[in-house]
């Protein structure tokens, strides 16, 4: 009797397991996971005007903006990040930073108070709503 209710329980137990382990591990990654993140647009002119450059930057790190520190006047991040501009250099002690700036980026920095004053950005994923970090903390 008991050795019978014990394969019962057992079986029982098992196709559970099964369920469980034959669910898809991922079934809808979403296709915004495959982009450039950390792809950063600026230019020296308002409204994306006069010589821009595209660069890629590192996640959840300071970079420096090199020739183009105190001259930027357009600034947009790829999606997937948003980034903070910041004054001084990385290196520098409570430099003054904006809020994060996502995609599309802001076309007339003079509306932030933030024209030719930038010297370096700071960049992070978006994890808001429904694109989570993969991978990444969820800060
Ligand atoms: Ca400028």
């Amino acid at each position: 009797m008991y050795p019978k209710l014990f394969n019962i329980i057992l079986l029982a137990l098992l196709s559970n397991l099964s369920a469980v382990t034959s669910l898809p591990a991922s079934p809808n990654v979403p296709s915004s996971f495959k982009r450039t993140i950390g792809g950063v647009y600026m230019c020296t002119d308002i409204n994306w005007g006069g010589p821009c450059q595209y660069i890629t930057v590192p996640i959840d790190a300071c970079h420096e903006l090199g020739s183009y520190a105190n001259i930027v006047s357009s600034f947009g991040p790829d999606l997937g990040a948003s980034c903070a501009l910041m004054v001084n250099n990385c290196d520098a002690d409570n430099s003054p930073f904006t809020d994060l700036i996502p995609y599309p980026g802001i076309a007339d920095l003079r509306t932030i108070g933030w024209n030719d004053v930038a010297t370096s950005i700071y960049c992070e994923y978006d994890c808001a709503g429904s694109n989570p970090c993969p991978g990444e903390w969820n800060g």
